[in-house]
């Protein structure tokens, strides 16, 4: 499915490129570039709806690509539209919200297009005004234990199938322990097959202990017995595995309503995959309507070549990035860095 949306996309940036090179007057004069450019928008925002995108593309990585298009590019004050078009294809083509790329023209417009620039040192400019604008895509996110002021806190782990949910509840588990925070665990999947197998494993493995009942049985009632458990077991914390729904699932999200309702978390954590992009935007946003979040967990990011959700997810939603998973074990879980991120794109 990508690759079809990837070689279409090559053939747009190529047929682009190729008019850019022949024309002879400014590019900004050219309505057929911008036309070209707006209905490659729309074409890639329709595959994204239409599709579900869900396999890694192999492709050059997004952060390559900026890098390329901000360091190899000689522009002068008045190729705003065209450094901006070939920009703005990178970001679409590495699942950038189409509201955020709107976002980042219209600060680089401001910065670069009202304050005469000199060719000299055209490219820093236009770094310092990306690295702005990026940057300004995210607040400050908070750690979780500053968020942990009642015991026992109760956190409850939502988002789609197999989005990662169960590890980097894991993973948090182990983090909480790390910083002396004594934990308890409910297998409120009371639905996939082997879900409650799988959250033992972690259990033992971290040594903690793993509230369940049986397949089947109310996945709310395991969500107020672990939190019953914590109470009289004086535990800091209560961590509650959800099975995966879409959020277009009407039943699945009425029970999601339901856990919620009886287990009142404290922080409703959406973990959605980096390598889904525009996909776990869309989900973090009807998940928030639905049930509402207080954080996002982005997994994945270690296999997504992209970025896109990473700089989309937080600016979209208004949630912080609690966390990202980078990996399958338990360490690999890093707070959200925003240097890191600029860095990673070449500008800083
Ligand atoms: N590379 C990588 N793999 C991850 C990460 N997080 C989770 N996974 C893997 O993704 C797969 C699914 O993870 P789970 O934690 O079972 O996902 P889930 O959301 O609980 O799945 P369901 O309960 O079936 O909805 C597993 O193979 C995990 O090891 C991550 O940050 N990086
Ligand atoms: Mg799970």
């Amino acid at each position: 499915m990508f690759n079809f949306l990837k070689d279409k996309l090559k053939d747009a940036v190529d047929k682009v490129g190729e008019k850019i090179k022949k024309e002879e007057e400014p590019i900004e004069d050219t309505p057929i570039v911008k036309e070209k450019v707006k209905e490659k928008k729309e074409e890639v925002k329709k595959e994204f709806e239409k599709e579900k995108l869900h396999e890694e593309i192999e492709d050059k990585g997004f952060l390559k690509q900026i890098k390329e298009k901000v360091t190899t590019k000689k522009i002068s004050e008045e190729k705003f539209e065209d450094l901006f078009q070939d920009l703005e294809l990178a970001l679409l083509e590495n699942n950038v919200a189409v509201e955020v790329i709107d976002k980042i023209k219209s600060d680089l417009k401001n910065d670069l297009v009202d304050n005469p620039l000199s060719r000299k040192n055209i490219e820093e400019q236009i770094k310092t005004s990306l690295n702005k604008s990026i940057s300004s895509l995210f607040g400050n996110f908070p750690d979780i234990l500053d968020k942990i002021n009642k015991k026992p806190f109760v956190i409850c782990f939502v988002g789609i199938n197999g989005s990662g949910k169960t590890t980097n509840l894991a993973k948090v588990t182990n983090y909480l322990q790390k910083n002396k925070k004594s934990c308890v665990l409910a297998a409120a999947d009371t639905f996939r097959a082997a879900s409650i197998e799988q959250l033992q494993i972690h259990a033992d493995k971290l040594d903690v202990k793993l509230i369940k009942h049986t397949y089947g049985s109310d996945p709310a009632a395991v969500a107020f017995d672990a939190i019953k458990y914590a109470k009289a077991n004086d535990i800091d914390v209560v961590l509650i595995d959800t099975s995966g729904r879409l959020h277009s699932n009407e039943n699945l999200m009425a029970e999601l309503k339901k856990i919620t309702r009886v287990a009142d978390p404290d922080l409703t954590i959406f973990v959605g995959e980096a390598i889904t992009g525009n996909d776990a935007v869309e989900q973090a946003k009807t998940f928030n309507e639905q049930i509402g979040l207080d954080g996002i967990i982005l997994s994945k990011q270690d296999i997504d070549e992209k970025g896109g959700a990473a700089i989309s997810i937080s600016y979209i939603t208004k949630l912080p990035i609690l966390f990202i998973g980078v990996g399958q074990e338990l360490d690999d879980l890093e707070q959200f860095n925003k240097d890191k991120i600029l860095q990673q794109l070449g500008l800083e």
